[in-house]
């Protein structure tokens, strides 16, 4: 996260540098009394799309030999009970977290043993599990096995990552007829281990691209109950946000704004290509483009530059190419070099309704479909 803010903070500084316009200066200053917050308060934005963990689930508790004994019975018969069996480690998707924060709280996790049985015939405690909390959309790799092993699509998904051992018999399940005080009692099985990697892509319908500053998160703002950071600098988005947007009463689709896609991204340049993977599970792509763009068909080229190069996924999603900003459009001054599905305001809201609409008609909704 640090990161990201010194990324944006060079960028703000070479320009205050190369300009005298108040405007980055203002945004200069603005970043750097974000990240003295950030410092003094805490970092409430962290957002952690992958990490590593180790999970360890609990050995089962050992069976005992025990045989029973109270006054008057001088030869009770055989009464250990059984272990109880180990903890696991389970992992849940839940629609209360947007980061994979709270599991990056440990590296790795230990679950607890089971409790050994008792005599009496009482079987041991069983182990704790774990419950891992992660969000919608998180994919579980083997760092070992090099395997997938879930996507957590749904809200309340859980996953065994770990199951805990069995716990060992007690001698009261050996006895026979012919040997009625057994010695013998089984052992705990151990719990199971792994080295996981957890990566997040977020789960949209609808993703949107376009450089910084393209007014990507205005549109989710005025279309979605979403509330992103919206501000005249390149680079305001630091993290992916996602609105849902109602069409009809019964319909409704989710809208993925990432950070902007600036040139060069490809060779590390900005910040956007990092968060090209939370669009990759989109259906649908929409391309915004200033309408102030001095060469729009050079500025598509060149995010398309950027998508193709990353996956093939991303490439080959349908896209809606559309101008913004048309309230400042001057058309004067910018030769049509190319063809847009739509133009929009999110200020004035012109094509907003048409936008909707479109995107809907694209991913299949019925408006009056009942879901
Ligand atoms: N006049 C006008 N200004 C707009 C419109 N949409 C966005 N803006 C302005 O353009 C600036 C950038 O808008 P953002 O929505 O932050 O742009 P972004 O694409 O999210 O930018 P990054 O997150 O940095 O990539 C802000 O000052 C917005 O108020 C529009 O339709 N008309
Ligand atoms: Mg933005």
């Amino acid at each position: 996260m640090y990161g990201l803010q010194a990324v944006r903070l060079f960028w703000l500084s070479s320009s205050v540098v190369k300009t005298s316009n108040i405007v980055f200066q203002t945004a200069a200053i603005s970043l750097i009394l974000e990240i003295v917050a950030v410092f003094l308060f805490g970092n409430e934005m962290r957002f952690i799309d992958e990490t590593e963990i180790k999970v360890k689930a609990g050995r089962g508790g050992n069976g005992i030999v025990s045989f029973h004994r109270a006054a008057f019975i001088p030869k009770g018969g055989p009464d250990g009970g059984d272990g109880g069996n180990g903890g696991s480690i389970i992992i849940k998707a839940t629609s209360q977290l947007s980061t994979l924060e709270e599991a990056t709280l440990r590296r790795i996790y230990n679950a607890e043993n089971g409790h050994p049985g008792q005599g009496n015939k009482k079987s041991g405690r069983k182990g704790k599990s774990i419950t891992l909390r992660v969000p919608i959309g998180t994919l579980i790799r083997d760092v070992n096995e090099d395997c997938l092993l879930v996507d957590l699509t749904e809200d309340g998904q859980e996953f065994v990552l770990a199951k805990g051992g069995r716990g060992g018999k007690g001698n009261q399940n050996f006895a026979t007829s012919r040997n009625r005080t057994p010695r013998k009692a089984v052992d705990g099985k151990p719990g199971e281990e792994r080295h996981l990697k957890l990566e997040l892509k977020l789960l949209a319908d609808v993703g949107l691209v376009g450089r910084p500053n393209a007014g990507k998160s205005t549109l989710l703002a005025a279309l979605s109950r979403a509330k992103p950071l919206v501000a005249d600098f390149p680079f305001s988005t630091l993290i992916p946000n996602l609105g849902v947007i109602p069409y009809g009463i019964y319909q409704r689709f989710v809208m993925a704004d990432i950070p902007g896609l600036a040139e060069g991204a490809r060779d590390g340049k900005g910040l956007g290509r990092q968060f090209l993977k939370h669009i990759e599970r989109t259906r649908l792509l929409v391309v915004l483009i200033e309408s102030q763009e001095e060469d729009y068909r050079r500025a598509y080229e060149r995010l398309m530059d950027e998508l193709d190069g990353f996956s093939e996924e991303l490439a080959e999603l349908p896209r809606l190419i559309v101008k913004s900003k048309s309230d400042l459009e001057n058309i004067e001054s910018t030769a049509e070099t190319m063809q847009f599905d739509l133009k929009i305001s999110s200020v004035s809201g012109e094509g907003l309704n048409d936008l909707v609409d479109l995107i809907a008609d694209k991913l299949g909704l019925i408006k009056e479909a009942r879901v």
